[in-house]
């Protein structure tokens, strides 16, 4: 039985007076190991260290101590990258192919990312005339935030954690992190590295358990100053009311409902490959995933056809097993609910072009929390499938004839998180680019990822923007100083 533990203040600890949680392997469907459930003593204590760590040891190395830190960070990630492998996919399911190119590798190179970030990026400076006749020199500092709360999901759990942990500390902030109680392992795991390159004790904590008694106490402790959160859009906005009490400021990753809009003048294969990927990656469960895909008329037949095609090819498995390309749903719990959004397509009318069950497995395989690849196609846009996010393996396709009412399609949602376009010509790309409402457009690809660039959504899919100097934005204070000469 694994066991995750806090890390607090450098070391592991255990939650004796709380019952832990178990951990179940979405593959097997088995519980491989317990998780501690933290309360109000544990989050005291992690930010308690964390403000110690802040004005010891950490708060008075220069940037260029802590960047050499954070470098070793991913290099120790990339040295125990099979355990930081094995780990992921155990509370995942998802399978080593998958993790081995885009999990773990972004886990390391988030933290080179962000150090080479605070290294390059200047602070302004203006000189001024003053009324006396003389000067004076404004310039600006960026000073760390404090203590940042950091809430991961277990879609891409060191992916995402990774990504708020590696600029927070860049910016010289220590962190507190709570982990989704279905994915803690590789978290727990980065403790062990932090110690091994010298991170000093309490930058980096973690505090595992449930978010409705971890996570709530995490964002209510006065001591944290700000909160950065991916997740859904309805805890999103509960967190930025907590937020609310101390003025502290919070950055929003929130869900999407993404459309995928096809061309008939697209490549076709790439149309076809980047839209599988974008559609049934890592089981659907991905912010970025397209859920709504637009075909323009005249090669919408070719193109359901294809992706069925493709969507019927993927193979189930075990995580380790070279041939698996599509691993299970995180729990039961959204096993269920994506089971219940395949039964109301059904209610709705759709056609149900493939998929829209559980797959036969084999009896190692049958407790796990398996869904088919599912598209769907003839329903109206105003289907609750069409309208809300499902964050599992489907999609709908839908013809459309103008580039005006792909927009407007695209469009009529509440989410503006990403969009994928398909097409060779360039000047329609750059015109329909600029017309969704997305913070992220995607032209002839899909999650390919600059880090110097800025991330994050509009309407309800978040607040705010992080990568590269935008995640400066966030993880500091910027300060003027007007020095009279
Ligand atoms: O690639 C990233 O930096 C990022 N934040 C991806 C988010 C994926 C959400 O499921």
């Amino acid at each position: 039985m694994r066991e995750s533990k806090h890390f607090i203040n450098g070391e592991y600890l255990d939650s004796p007076d709380s019952p832990p949680l178990a951990n179940y392997s979405p593959v097997t469907g088995q519980q491989i190991g317990i998780i501690h459930n933290g309360g109000e003593q544990e989050v005291d204590l992690a930010v308690s260290a964390a403000r110690n760590a802040l004005e010891g040891e950490w708060g008075q190395l220069s940037v260029n101590q802590r960047i050499e830190l954070l470098y070793k960070v991913a290099d120790r990630i990339n040295e125990r990258f099979d355990e930081f492998l094995e780990a992921e996919c155990a509370d995942t399911g998802k399978p080593y192919s998958l993790a081995s190119h885009i999990d773990i590798p972004r886990g390391a190179a988030n933290f080179k990312v962000f150090a080479d970030t605070v290294k390059n990026v200047p602070n302004e400076a203006f000189e001024m005339a003053t009324p006396d006749g003389g000067s004076a020199l404004n310039y600006s500092q960026r000073v760390p935030k404090g203590v940042i709360a950091v809430i991961c999901p277990w879609n891409l759990p060191l992916l995402l954690m990774t990504w708020k942990v590696a600029p927070a500390l860049a910016c010289g902030n220590t962190v507190v992190v709570k982990p989704s109680n279905e994915t803690t392992l590789s978290t727990c795991l980065l403790g062990e590295v932090m110690n091994e390159v010298g991170i000093p004790k309490g930058v980096f904590n973690v505090v595992v358990g449930k978010g409705s008694r971890t996570g709530d106490a995490l964002v209510r402790h006065p001591g944290v100053d700000a909160i950065t959160f991916t997740g859904s859009t309805a805890t999103g906005e509960g967190l930025m009311e907590t937020a609310a009490k101390g003025v502290r400021d919070i950055s929003l990753e929130l869900g999407g409902k993404n459309a995928g809009v096809v061309f008939a003048d697209a490549d076709l294969d790439k149309a076809v490959e980047g839209t599988l990927r974008s559609a049934f990656a890592n089981c659907g469960q991905v912010c970025l995933g397209t859920e709504r895909v637009y075909v323009e008329r005249p090669i919408f037949d070719e193109f359901v056809q294809r992706m069925t095609a493709g969507a019927e090819s993927f193979t189930f498995g075990k995580p380790e097993d070279s041939a698996t390309t599509m691993g299970p749903l995180i729990s039961k719990t959204h096993r269920d609910k994506v089971l219940g959004y395949f039964a109301k397509a059904r209610e709705e009318g759709a056609n149900v072009v493939t998929g829209g069950g559980v797959p036969e497995l084999p009896d190692a395989l049958k407790d796990g929390f398996w869904v088919q690849p599912t598209i769907w196609t003839g329903l109206p846009e105003d289907a609750v499938v069409v309208r809300e996010e499902i964050f599992g393996p489907c999609c709908h396709i839908a013809p459309f004839d103008s580039e005006q009412e792909v927009v407007r399609l695209a469009n009529d949602t509440p989410y503006g998180l990403a969009a994928a376009l398909w097409t060779e010509n360039a000047s329609r790309a750059h015109r329909v680019a600029g017309k969704l409402d997305a913070g992220i457009v995607w032209v002839n690809s899909w999650f390919l990822r600059d880090l110097r660039t800025a991330f994050g959504g509009m309407k309800q899919s978040g607040i705010g923007r992080e990568g590269g100097v935008h995640s400066l934005e966030f993880y500091t204070e910027l300060k003027n100083i007007c020095l009279k000469l």
